[in-house]
């Protein structure tokens, strides 16, 4: 059919915060080699063409089909001439030379394996790769290696499940009234995550942060912590928010390496039960926001990263307002404004309300 006479498409945001996304990506060939390719040039410091692979990728998710012919990426977002190049090689011979050419390249294999191991940033990771692997494996060994096996396997939704159950339990047993909220990639419908992120929190204001340290000991207690990273509250209501995504919040957190008995998971372990240690470790995120901010940590926490850089960019350019994980702030009122649910934020800003499981940019 003639090209002028076939149905339009609708046309595509610039911003994940105004696509809707779920986890049903038609486009998957494609975005996971714009991620490798992202993740390359962040290996490199390279953080502009990182970012633009990241931002096609994301938009590709978007989409409600998978792309056929170059003329249906031509006129999306963010799909500059190397993307499309990718795409009209993978369009021909179903992969990219230059994608499995990283996925080859030493560098680049030992660098994402060192930067698996939880708590390691690319400036450890380079540090390691040019002393070379064996003075490595002779030297220092951070904790992410104790339970590498383990934490470096995807976590399961019932899984993930049966420690929301834990932690439920744990968090009422100390406080009634407290509010226990499952976020991250969960939060979004995903069958699978790196970790569990979770808010736990209480009306009391000003109570939530020794709520986390009591959580903290009762797990201790409880024989299921293997490692315990906590970091007191620096939050301040006097700082503006920061719009800069990279930024972490201030509130009381812990970032934990859990054990996780199979006997509490239904269905059993995902995968680790072959062994017969009959458990397995995961990595668990605690944030401890006061009552007032939930709603923005909420959204913050719940993600994916490119929803929360978009909404943070969309605030900015389009409204003239910061976003964080504490706060939203109109430059133009010279005013915060108050929320109590996400659905507040999103009107603020004037957006669309997008559901979790819509938010998988
Ligand atoms: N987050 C944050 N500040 C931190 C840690 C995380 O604002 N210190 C936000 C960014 C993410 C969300 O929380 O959007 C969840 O972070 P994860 O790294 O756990 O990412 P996901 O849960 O989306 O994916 P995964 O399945 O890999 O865990
Ligand atoms: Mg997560």
């Amino acid at each position: 059919p003639d090209a002028t006479t076939s149905t339009p498409v609708a046309k595509v945001s610039q911003y994940a915060c105004q696509r809707r996304t779920t986890t049903a990506n038609s486009n998957k060939i494609f975005t996971d080699a714009f991620e490798v390719l992202a993740e390359s040039y962040e290996f490199n410091e390279m953080e502009g063409q990182s970012l633009a692979f990241r931002r096609a990728a994301s938009v590709l998710r978007s989409l409600p089909s998978k792309i056929q012919s170059l003329r249906d990426a031509e006129s999306l977002p963010f799909l500059g001439k190397h993307s499309i190049a990718v795409i009209e090689e993978i369009l021909q011979c179903g992969f990219s030379m230059e994608v499995q050419k990283i996925l080859s390249n030493e560098r680049f294999k030992t660098l994402k394996l060192f930067m698996s191991v939880f708590g390691v940033g690319l400036k450890t990771a380079e540090k390691w790769y040019r002393k070379g692997l064996l003075s490595f494996t002779r030297g220092l060994f951070p904790t992410g290696f104790l339970h590498y096996g383990d934490i470096s396997r995807a976590v399961s939704k019932a899984e993930a499940q049966a420690l929301g159950n834990i932690i439920d339990e744990t968090v009422h047993a100390i406080t009634s009234d407290a509010l226990l909220t499952l976020t991250g990639g969960f939060r979004r419908g995903k069958d699978f995550g790196h970790d569990v992120d979770f808010i736990v929190t209480t009306p009391e204001m000003g109570k939530e942060e020794h709520l986390l340290t009591a959580v903290i000991e009762s797990l201790k207690h409880q024989g299921l912590i293997l490692y315990c990273d906590y970091r007191a509250s620096t939050f301040d209501m006097s700082r503006l928010p920061n719009h800069k995504f990279d930024a972490m919040d201030h509130f009381a957190k812990c970032f934990l390496i859990l054990r996780l008995d199979g006997s509490r998971v239904e269905g059993g372990l995902c995968g680790a039960e072959g062994d017969g240690r009959g458990w397995r470790a995961v990595r668990v995120d605690l944030v401890s926001p006061p009552m007032k901010q939930y709603a923005f940590t909420l959204l913050g926490w719940t993600g994916s990263k490119q929803f929360e850089r978009d909404l943070r960019r969309f605030a900015q350019k389009e409204r003239h307002m910061l976003l964080d994980n504490h706060a939203l702030y109109d430059k133009t009122k010279r005013e915060l404004l108050a929320a109590t649910t996400e659905q507040d934020i999103f009107a603020h800003l004037g957006l669309q309300y997008i559901e979790p499981c819509q938010r998988n940019a």
